[in-house]
């Protein structure tokens, strides 16, 4: 391991775009995919805010545009926004972003063990952003078939209305492209793990961020792959004549379609096959970090770590197996529901081990309620209330009736949507003096927090009670049915909600820039924390450990050991008592 640490080696950039656009650096990489998310969740939170604007305010004109909006607007502002939020933030900044700026830190290595792939994946992203972007600007508009894009809809061509013309073609190619770029950055992760380690680094010695960006990789190389052959079948019904996924004798506008043989469920099952995953992809990076910060501002060593690893990878493996819970309303063989019904229910083992765990570690721990602190606690607060709906949801019997409801609108928010913003929260509050060498604002940290918090409970939580009373999803008018106009206070009541709470984001962005400019010079540790990357200075030099990587001694979360001479020890240091647990 040792003699391979400096693998990833190269030398320092010297020219503006050397070093700051096409840099090989992970630290520039991982910065980058950062700033790509913040541009990419303002732009989903605006989106979402017109749809709000819809739910509460229907038939009114739209703020600063000044018209009516239209259904399909309605609809291609629900795919857009979807799409954005999964692929451009939620799957971009937790791996891409932290890992990318962490782990090869965490491991003792001085970079990514293939810089120029590296490079290669963020702008590869970020040309899969700006395709995804120029759909809103094609004559027959933005895609519309939501983020799962169903077949045959989406399969048809201009001929099957708005939405399904370029802006579709334009979505299939950014997805795509997407794909590639996560297929190479999985591999560099997946590498990088296995092989840049530091010496004393075993693998039970990993700190659990880096279990979860590894797991979150295998995961990405699995769903991904699919998803991008999927993407290319979809394609080639579009504009290839074939019949992947479009149906024999299906009529579109009065005339039968001039294809065969396809099958719908085809779409469902390669896109679900990569989506379910996916939902992990997004959140098991944010898993990783909650536990890094808790351990750290709880100040004792994470809660059952074996039983961490072991949970991290068992909701993998199980994740590639539970896609058909998202098909129970497809039609489907009551014993395969059956089986996807129970596989589905198992996830809640490995993830009531780790929920335990956290509580486990906060408990009598010297809780210190750092912002950081705070975003981890209120992590593991959604990803339980949305988590316990999943266990609702995984039942066929109840799926069926609340499955295109806002109920199902309100679990995947909170399990997954805002529990992931609220892991990227800690990460960066806990990261940021690391990776830009100042401190931030802690105050505006506190106060951006309790907004966030109670925001989004006020915003997700009322959308189970609306959904119990058949508020469907994707559905622009709440004027159509009697039922659903008996419930405007709670559609008022949820859409002031979202107005505050992406209001008080301004917080974070100016926490941000004032502390880029102006916040206090961040220490080598100022959490006083026990892994690697807090050994180095703050920023860390271009190839981190100056050419001496370190060697490793003890576990990731050695904090307030019996004996030795503060309450943390760093993995690095070889004289301190090891902690037994
Ligand atoms: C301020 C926060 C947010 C608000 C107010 C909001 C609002 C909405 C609304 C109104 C819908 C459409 C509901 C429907 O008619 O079916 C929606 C759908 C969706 N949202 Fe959000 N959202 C927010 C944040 C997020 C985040 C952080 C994510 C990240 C995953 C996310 C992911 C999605 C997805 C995947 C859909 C489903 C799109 C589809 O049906 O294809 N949202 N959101
Ligand atoms: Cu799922």
């Amino acid at each position: 391991m040792s003699e391979s640490a400096g693998a990833g080696h190269h030398e320092a950039p010297a020219g503006f775009l050397r070093k700051w656009v096409f840099s090989l650096d992970h630290k520039v990489i991982g910065a980058q995919y950062w700033w790509l998310g913040l541009i990419a969740v303002y732009v989903g939170m605006v989106l979402s805010l017109y749809m709000r604007f819809q739910l509460a305010w229907p038939g009114r004109k739209m703020p600063l545009v000044g018209t009516v909006m239209l259904p399909e607007q309605y609809l291609a502002l629900v795919t857009m926004h979807g799409t954005i939020m999964v692929f451009f933030v939620l799957t971009t900044v937790p791996q891409s972003g932290f890992g990318n700026s962490i782990l090869p830190i965490q491991i003792g290595a001085a970079d990514m063990a293939f810089p120029v792939l590296n490079m290669l994946s963020f702008w590869t992203t970020f040309v899969s952003f700006a395709v995804m972007i120029a759909s809103f600007f094609v004559t027959a508009g933005a895609p519309i078939g939501g983020w799962t894009v169903y077949a045959p809809l989406s399969a048809l061509g201009e001929s099957a209305g708005p939405g399904q013309g370029m802006g579709m073609n334009l979505w299939i190619i950014s997805i795509f492209i997407f794909c590639v770029a996560s297929l190479m950055g999985a591999l560099n992760f997946i590498v990088t793990t296995l092989d840049l380690r530091t010496k004393g680094l075993s693998l039970m010695r990993l700190p659990l961020t880096v279990w979860a960006w590894f797991t979150t990789a295998i995961l990405g190389l699995l769903a991904f792959a699919v998803l991008m052959g999927a993407c290319v079948l979809l394609m080639l019904d579009r504009v290839g004549g074939t019949s992947f996924f479009i149906p024999a004798g299906l009529v579109l506008g009065g005339k039968v379609v001039n294809h065969k043989g396809g099958s719908p469920l085809l779409w469902q099952h390669l896109f679900w096959f990569f989506g379910h995953p996916e939902v992990y992809i997004a959140i098991l990076p944010g898993m990783g970090i909650a536990s890094q910060v808790l351990s750290t501002f709880c100040r004792k060593p994470i809660f059952g770590y074996r039983a961490m690893v072991f949970a991290i990878l068992g909701i993998a493996v199980l994740s590639t197996s539970v896609w058909g819970h998202h098909m129970f309303l497809s039609g489907m063989n009551p014993y395969t529901a059956f089986a996807f019904s129970i596989l589905t229910v198992a996830i809640g083992v490995p993830s009531a081990i780790k929920t335990f765990n956290w509580l486990g570690t906060i408990w009598r721990g010297r809780v210190q309620f750092a912002t950081a602190n705070l975003f981890a606690i209120g992590f593991v607060s959604l990803f339980v209330t949305g988590g316990i709906t999943g266990i609702f949801l995984a039942q066929p019997a109840v799926d069926l009736p609340l499955h295109d409801t806002h109920f199902v609108v309100a679990h995947f928010h909170l399990v997954m949507g805002v529990a992931a913003i609220f892991g990227m929260f800690a990460g960066t509050f806990y990261w940021f003096p690391k990776i830009y060498g100042r401190m931030m604002n802690e105050t505006l940290g506190r106060i951006h927090f309790w907004i966030t918090l109670v925001g989004v409970y006020c915003i997700f939580f009322p959308l189970h009670f609306q959904g119990i009373a058949g508020q469907p999803r994707r559905y622009y008018s709440i004027e159509a049915y009697q039922f659903l106009k008996a419930m405007p206070a709670i559609h008022h009541f949820v859409s002031i909600s979202a107005i505050v709470t992406i209001a008080a984001q301004t917080l974070f962005l100016i926490n941000i820039f004032w502390s880029l400019a102006k916040g206090r010079r961040a220490e080598m540790n100022p959490w006083r924390c026990t892994t690697l990357e807090w050994t180095v200075p703050s920023p860390p030099p271009h190839d981190n450990f100056g050419g001496h990587p370190p060697q490793v001694y003890r576990g990731a979360y050695e904090y307030s050991v019996p004996g030795a001479r503060e309450d943390f020890v760093l993995q690095s240091e070889a004289e301190a008592p090891v902690s037994r647990h």
